[in-house]
């Protein structure tokens, strides 16, 4: 079977370089030294300033709202993983989603100014497919209401924006190092910040609220990684550079091959935003209608191949985390005609040529 994707797998050697640190230390969570080393290393490797590894990508988004106080409503985009607004749900939080651009599938900075009213406390925007937000116009959107502004930047890990890492834009951006992620500690997330004191209250959060042997002093939750967690961690991030230029050659494999398909309108790729160094995680193809992705997917499925309809539905489609029903005609729309493709370090390219034939043959038979 080829899947959307598949986890990178370091050496059992190298794997077994850091566990065997475990073993030595015999400490496997609360804070050791895998995970503290962790932390430095991808706050180094990224170029910011404070990574708070935790549980995983939703654990990072709800303990960020709590950190940061956000109540009441807030706005968020409609396409993305359902994590991003029922995390929001879960802490009695009210998402108010705005539509996305037809090109970059981030949230429409002119349509989040009209979303705010008294009880809007924040912007929760995501950088989808590790494609960044429109980032000025939100923190000019942000600092007239006096807004809170959190990236969910689960796929973005080592994207860069104008020189500079996608992370270190807002408040604070989430990550998720889940398995199925270009950077991966099995399950896992991180809280990113250039604020320290917003870090240390971070810290403490994740940890129950525990300040000291005898002290707690805030309301916290157990959201900590734990040293096998973050020994995976390691172990993939001394592999990164293979498995980010792996992804780059079969991206542009797929987006030589797709020349023509988009030049004649049978499909179009995600616009990246000029001033963006990728890194490659997911290739979405828009196509035509909905009817067309389900013969193409049928047609995969023919011949093995798993490609995932992220991000269908559109969030505001779901009425348990829509209350208000705000309703996204975009992104409805893009959710309906996105595939994203096989992807992943260990794709060969004969199995790319096939996936990229069978695509052609369905769209071009489609006239
Ligand atoms: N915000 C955003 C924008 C997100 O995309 C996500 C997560 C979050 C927040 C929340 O972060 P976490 O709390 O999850 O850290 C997957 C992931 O579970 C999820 O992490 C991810 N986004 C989402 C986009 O995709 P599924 O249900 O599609 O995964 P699954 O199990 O179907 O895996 C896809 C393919 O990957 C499989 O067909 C085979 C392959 N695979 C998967 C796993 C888990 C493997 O080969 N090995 C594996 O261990 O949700």
């Amino acid at each position: 079977m080829i899947t959307v994707t598949r986890p990178w797998l370091p050496s059992r050697d190298k794997l077994n370089k850091y566990i065997d640190r475990i073993y030595e230390t015999k400490q496997l969570t609360n804070n050791g030294c895998l995970v503290r080393e962790l932390e430095e290393r991808l706050a180094k490797f990224l170029g910011v300033r404070h990574v708070i590894l935790v549980a995983n990508g939703t654990s990072a988004l709800q303990v960020a709202y709590r950190a940061l106080n956000i109540e009441g409503e807030v706005i968020t985009s409609p396409f993305s993983f359902v994590a991003t607004a029922s995390s929001m749900v879960w802490q009695n939080i009210t998402p108010r989603f705005c539509d996305i651009d037809t090109q970059t599938f981030t949230l429409n900075a002119q349509h989040v100014e009209r979303k705010i009213n008294k009880n809007t406390s924040a912007i929760v925007p995501v950088h989808v497919f590790g494609n960044p937000c429109d980032v000025s116009e939100l923190a000019e959107v942000a600092s007239r209401h006096n807004l809170k502004l959190v990236y969910d930047a689960s796929h973005c890990f080592a994207v860069r924006y104008n020189n500079k890492s996608i992370l270190s834009y807002g408040d604070v951006s989430t990550l998720s190092f889940h398995a199925t992620k270009l950077f991966h500690t099995c399950e896992g997330g991180a809280i990113v910040t250039d604020n320290e004191t917003l870090a240390k209250d971070i810290r403490n959060r994740i940890n129950f609220g525990i300040t000291g042997m005898s002290q707690v002093d805030t309301v916290g939750i157990n959201a900590k990684m734990n040293e096998l967690e973050a020994a995976m961690g390691h172990a993939v991030l001394d592999d990164i550079e293979v498995s980010i230029s792996s992804r780059k050659e079969q991206v542009g494999m797929y987006r030589d091959a797709f020349y023509d398909l988009v030049r004649d309108g049978y499909m179009h790729l995600q616009h990246i935003r000029t001033g963006t160094e990728e890194n490659f995680a997911y290739l979405p193809v828009v196509l035509n209608s909905e009817v067309v992705v389900e013969k193409l997917d049928a047609a995969f499925r023919q011949n093995g191949i798993l490609a995932r309809r992220y991000f269908h539905p559109s969030l505001d489609t779901l009425a348990f985390i829509n209350p208000l029903n705000d309703q996204c005609a975009v992104s409805q729309e893009i959710a309906k005609r996105i595939l994203c493709l096989p992807l992943y370090a260990g794709l060969s390219s004969s199995e790319q040529k096939s996936i990229i034939s069978i695509i052609r043959s369905i769209l071009l038979s489609d006239l």
